[in-house]
């Protein structure tokens, strides 16, 4: 084993970080664990770093079970499946990847607006199927140009996507709990919002504080010409509403990155026609990946190598000598 530290990787990390990670810690492979529970009491004692991808889980108790745990790397800029209370309490430091990525999750919002609008998906089949021919123009769509966007979350991401609409003409409004200098209106009352809009953008973290966030209210309030994009995470929609909503035509349309349950989607979305489903590829280009990767291995080295990171979740920047 020499004198390499001791890495845990959780999920999906890329060639190019494992083999970063490769040159100066012994990796394992969650995946390639068997059994985890005989793996972390035999080894867990040493790993003194976890490299985790967005969407897994970092329990309580997996912090627990390895007592020399030092810093918790995540492959992206939400952190909602880390405990990172527990984590900070024990001085466990733990990164993620903003910025990085607005561009690529803020274009992906406003391709599902297009694609969900502009019905991408059935007239990409409209052509595939012969419609063209045998019935001729595909029916009329719906334009994006001018109309009202409401934002729910104006951060890092929800701020690119309000500039980006401004190419599209659109009147940009905002719900969070603090009201920013920015040339937006400020809903402080979501379900006020999504009533003056013909489409909510959803982009605020997952988690307890946002969870279901949209709920039966705001989805009728945006009502049956209404249009629900969302590009932050399944919990923050009240997921059994908006199908049932969809179904009775109490909310128009929708354009879905993320779910609940991932990767499970509820089926009965598969049969809708007003519903564009991708399934988390927000930030999956293989530039904005990249970009995400290198970061995670930067925080990992600069905090073994130099005693600091580049970007600590804000619960931890307090641990985090300044770099
Ligand atoms: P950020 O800069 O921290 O922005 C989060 C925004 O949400 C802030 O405006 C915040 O404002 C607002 N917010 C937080 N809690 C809220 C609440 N309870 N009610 C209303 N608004 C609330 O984060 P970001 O970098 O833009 O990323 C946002 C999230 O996008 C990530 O956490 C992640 O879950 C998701 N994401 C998804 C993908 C994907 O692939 N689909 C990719 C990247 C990110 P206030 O604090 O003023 O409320
Ligand atoms: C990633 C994301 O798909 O950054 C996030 O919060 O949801 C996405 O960019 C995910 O984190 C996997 O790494």
């Amino acid at each position: 084993m020499g004198d390499k530290r001791e890495l845990l990787a959780i999920g999906g990390m890329t060639p190019r970080m494992m083999e970063a990670f490769a040159r100066n810690f012994v990796v394992y492979e969650m995946a390639a664990i068997g059994d985890p529970e005989s793996f972390l009491r035999e080894k867990g004692e040493g790993i003194e770093a976890i490299a985790t991808y967005g969407a897994e889980k970092v329990p309580a108790s997996l912090i627990d079970a390895l007592p020399n745990l030092k810093m918790i790397s995540c492959y992206g800029v939400g952190y909602d499946g880390i405990d990172t209370a527990k984590a900070v309490e024990r001085g466990v430091v733990v990164t993620h990847t903003p910025n990085v990525l607005n561009d690529d999750v803020a274009n992906t919002a406003i391709l599902l607006m297009l694609a969900v609008s502009r019905q991408l998906v059935r007239d990409d089949r409209w052509v595939r199927s012969g419609n063209w021919k045998a019935k001729g123009a595909a029916p009329l769509t719906r334009s994006i140009e001018g109309k009202p966007v409401g934002i729910v979350g104006l951060g890092r991401i929800g701020e690119t996507i309000a500039e980006k609409l401004q190419a599209f003409s659109c009147k940009v409004s905002y719900h969070s709990r603090n009201r920013r200098d920015v040339p937006y209106a400020y809903y402080s009352d979501l379900r006020q919002m999504a009533e003056e809009v013909d489409y909510l953008v959803v982009i605020t973290p997952g988690g307890a504080a946002t969870r279901h966030l949209v709920n039966r209210e705001v989805m009728d309030a945006l009502g049956p010409e209404g249009t629900l994009i969302n590009v932050a995470r399944g919990t923050v929609i009240d997921e059994a509403e908006m199908v049932a909503a969809l179904r009775e035509g109490r909310l128009g349309y929708a354009g879905l990155d993320v779910f609940e349950a991932e990767p499970h989607v509820p089926e009965e979305l598969f049969t809708m026609d007003n519903v564009v489903l991708l399934p988390h590829v927000g930030s999956a280009t293989a530039e904005t990946r990249q970009a995400m990767g290198d970061l995670t291995v930067e925080n990992i080295e600069r905090f073994f190598g130099e005693g600091t990171v580049t970007t600590p979740v804000p619960e931890a920047a307090h641990l985090v000598k300044k770099g």
